[in-house]
């Protein structure tokens, strides 16, 4: 394995926020077995380098959507745990009130409006928002501390949309491309490049080319990146959200990544036989964790003891936040009515 090409200076903050959605995914899972949290729920393990490497670079006046898949797209762009932990158990605190579950999540206050299940969903909706931030010509309030993304005066907040290969078969995906282009809106489409929709591989659904290349056809400026390096994300949002931002138009990132667990579910599926023989475990060795762990060490940018002070210090949040979403109550008959519109 190679060393990463250039650590970015905060390589150490990224690990540390990629472990903390892993762990806390992690956690999820194992106590999904209790029956307590029924809604279905896709994990990202696997596959936190893109939401973190891409997040790193936005302020909270920046708006995130998302999809089925959404957990580390929340907690990447700063969504309250408890809350997300809270929503799963269905109890009235949650993000969502409880009524959404795993994929209906919110987080006004962080700037992560939504996510829901429907593939392609939030895509049109990503590009509205992009619009009226356009239109409002509203210009971030923070300086955003590590990496704003090259903020000149002037510049708009930026909206980035998370979606997956499947999601990019999707008629709705053509069309928001092809709008945002023509209005050269301050939208990152993020696509996450799996390979499989459920148990369906790439090759049965698309013909044989780059999907960066057809965003670029539509007129997107668009590249492809390794999805389990963090350095690489990083370095390919920083330019795509500093280009938004400063009115070069809809910026395009493919970034091929591999999810662990099955599509939907706290379980691992290698069994099934979809994926190729060897392929898990390929992917496996290319962890963006454990790479990123590898340059963090050779590097003597951290060492063995400030790693396991990180993981002591994750349990003990996970813990906490379990504890306070269990504490939640089961939302109120009266409650029903509310949200609605008739
Ligand atoms: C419009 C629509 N069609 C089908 C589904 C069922 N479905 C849920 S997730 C999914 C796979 C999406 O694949 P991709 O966009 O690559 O995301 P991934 O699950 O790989 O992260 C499908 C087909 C759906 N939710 N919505
Ligand atoms: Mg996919």
């Amino acid at each position: 394995m190679t060393a990463m090409s250039q650590a970015p200076a905060d390589l150490k903050h990224l690990y540390y926020q990629m472990l903390r959605i892993r762990r806390a995914e992690e956690a999820i899972a194992r106590r999904y077995a209790e029956q307590q949290m029924r809604c279905p729920t896709h994990l990202c393990i696997g596959e936190e380098a893109i939401a973190i490497g891409v997040c790193a670079h936005l302020t909270t006046q920046d708006k995130v959507f998302s999809n089925h898949r959404g957990h580390g797209h929340y907690l990447a762009k700063g969504g309250d745990l408890p809350r997300l932990l809270a929503e799963l158990y269905g109890f009235a605190e949650g993000c969502c009130g409880g009524r959404g579950g795993s994929m209906h999540l919110t987080d006004l206050a962080a700037g992560f409006i939504a996510s829901t299940p429907i593939v392609g969903g939030t895509v049109p909706l990503a590009a509205g928002y992009a619009w009226a931030e356009q239109m409002k010509k509203s210009v971030t309030a923070q300086g955003g501390a590590s990496a704003a993304g090259g903020r000149t005066p002037g510049a708009t907040n930026v909206v980035v949309i998370f979606f997956g290969d499947g999601c990019f078969e999707e008629g709705v995906m053509h069309e928001t491309m092809n709008f945002a282009v023509l209005k050269k809106l301050p939208l990152l489409f993020i696509c996450e490049n799996n390979q499989y929709s459920v148990m369906t591989p790439l090759a049965e659904r698309q013909p044989k080319r780059d999907i960066y290349k057809i965003a670029a056809a539509h007129g997107l400026t668009a590249v492809s990146g390794d999805g389990n390096r963090v350095d690489d994300v990083y370095e390919l949002a920083q330019a795509a959200v500093a280009n938004a931002r400063n009115g070069l138009g809809p910026q395009f990132l493919e970034l091929h990544t591999h999810r662990w667990p099955e599509h939907c579910g706290p379980n691992e599926d290698d069994d099934l036989g979809y994926r190729n023989p060897g392929e898990l475990a390929e992917w496996k060795l290319r962890c963006p964790l454990l790479q990123t762990r590898q340059v963090l060490l050779a590097e003597r940018l951290s060492n063995d003891a400030e790693l396991a002070h990180m993981e002591t210090k994750l349990a003990e949040e996970i813990e906490q936040a379990f504890a306070r979403a269990l504490q939640g109550s089961r939302p109120t008959i009266e409650r029903m009515g509310q949200h609605l519109y008739a």
